[in-house]
């Protein structure tokens, strides 16, 4: 059967200079041509030279729909490595959707989305991380973010999981060569033996780099969660309206004013932030407080950084002691507030000792706030480390990478403890399938339309 041809807007809809529309497939210049007559006369579509702009109009039943600019690409060379076609027409989606519904009487079909990058993907111009290389520097809300995309685009990632595979390969060649390691423990093999699992080991670290690296790069997506804490009263929300720079959440002087979890994207330094304001904690409350403080504890696990206030001139509570060593695992900023109602601010001793960064402040009089602001920012640059350490992957990858490693660490105790050749041989084959898996070489059907589910049409 041959391939259908597909067709999509490529730019999104609204009002613009210029709007384009993707063909790919095989009969893409035939579609195209009952439709569009070059301006240049004597100049029959089916001789269009490839590779350059032509003008002319879009005509369905002698109406001009356009006067527009056509571009063939010539297989293999093209975006999907099928005949493609690109018209630009005025941007105009009325004239769009003509000139698209006019292709689909011609016979093109309307593309799923994503269905180009896929196409480019099956017919091997580019592998699966590359592919989604692609759809991240279409999303990419970060500078850092589109550099990540750039690089995996240009197959970074895949070089790195191929010398995996690779060295893979090199592991099970040794070992199935030996497929009976010797009876009589013979020196050589025991050192072959710690040699190769020292090679695991470095494998398995390499794996587990790059799911840390997808990982943070999803949360760099998402927005890098910062969450204001601290007891009742001491000025929280209003450090959040002031750190926002505008009047979001309900100062109040009275306990419990904040109850939901309020969150506001804040744009940092190209990042994404989204800041959260808590309800205060506070001890032996019942009903709908209790519940707020619950959910305030909940949340405090999904915060990659904490901003701890405190009040700067009174002395910590029961209630901030525990919270202070709730919090010992954290990235914390402490902002010690209201320092307008004293002269002189101690910076108390819990701290000081736990060599968190603080600020003395008043949001009240906006004093510190442009610190904290910078404070934060350096904070979430360092939770996102450099291009160098992050990776675009889907959720359903970083489970085929972490079933990866799970192979790999029970093949090196197989190794260690002298297991039978054959299991070991079987969980390094085993883990060589999950690569092509990841590299998109093995065609998992569920895995590719899971990931292109999420392309805009036209891509
Ligand atoms: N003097 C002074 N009062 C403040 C400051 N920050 C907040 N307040 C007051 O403290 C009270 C509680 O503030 P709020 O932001 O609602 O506290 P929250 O319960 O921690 O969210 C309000 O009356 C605020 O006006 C500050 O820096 N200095
Ligand atoms: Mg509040």
């Amino acid at each position: 059967m041959e391939l259908e041809t597909i067709v999509a807007p490529a730019t999104p809809k609204g009002r613009s200079a210029i709007a384009g529309i993707r063909v790919s497939g095989p009969q893409g210049l035939a579609i195209v041509g009952r439709l569009f007559s070059p301006v240049a006369s004597g100049r029959q579509c089916q001789d269009i030279p490839p590779f350059r702009p032509i003008l002319g109009r879009i005509v369905d039943n002698g109406e001009i729909i356009d006067e527009v600019i056509l571009v063939y690409y010539r297989a293999p060379k093209s975006y999907t490595r099928e005949d493609m076609v690109e018209i630009f027409c005025h941007g105009n989606w009325i004239i769009v959707e003509k000139i698209i519904n006019c292709l689909i009487k011609a016979g093109a079909r309307l593309a799923e989305p994503g269905e180009f990058t896929m196409r480019a993907l099956l017919n091997g111009r580019i592998d699966l991380p590359q592919a989604q290389a692609v759809m991240s520097i279409i999303n990419a809300t970060s500078e850092i973010g589109l550099r990540v995309g750039m690089k995996q685009l240009q197959g970074e990632l895949s070089r790195q999981v191929e010398a995996i595979r690779e060295e893979l390969m090199h592991v099970l060649a040794y070992i199935e060569a030996d497929i009976n390691f010797p009876e009589d423990v013979a020196l050589e093999v025991d050192v072959l033996k710690s040699r190769l699992a020292g090679d695991l080991d470095k494998l398995i670290d390499s794996i587990e780099r790059m799911i840390s690296g997808a990982r943070t790069y999803a949360l760099i997506e998402e927005g890098i969660n910062c969450m204001i804490l601290g007891y009742s009263n001491v000025g929280k929300s209003m450090l959040f309206n002031r750190l926002l720079g505008r009047d979001r959440s309900i100062v109040y002087d009275r306990e419990a004013t904040t109850r939901d979890l309020i969150s506001e994207r804040l744009r940092l330094k190209g990042m994404d932030v989204v800041l959260w304001d808590t309800a205060g904690i506070l001890k032996d409350v019942e009903e709908v407080d209790a519940i707020a403080i619950k959910k305030t504890k909940e949340a405090l696990s999904l915060a990659q950084i904490v901003i701890l206030v405190l009040e700067a001139c009174r002395k910590l509570n029961d209630v901030e002691l525990d919270l202070l060593s709730e919090l010992s695992d954290k990235d914390v900023i402490v902002f010690l507030n209201k320092s307008d109602l004293c002269g002189q601010v101690d910076i108390p001793m819990p701290v000081k000792s736990r060599g968190w960064n603080w600020i003395i402040g008043s949001a009240l009089e906006g004093k510190g706030v442009e610190d904290l602001l910078e404070l934060i920012a350096s904070y979430v640059n360092r939770f996102v480390g450099t291009v160098d350490d992050l990776f675009i992957l889907r959720k359903s990858q970083i489970f085929l990478l972490n079933d990866l490693k799970l192979l790999l660490i029970s093949a090196k105790e197989l190794l260690l403890q002298n297991g039978p050749a054959e299991m070991i041989a079987e969980e390094i084959r085993e883990a060589i399938s999950k690569i092509d898996k990841l590299l998109g070489r093995d065609m998992d059907q569920d895995l590719l339309d899971m990931v292109f589910s999420e392309f805009c049409i036209g891509k």
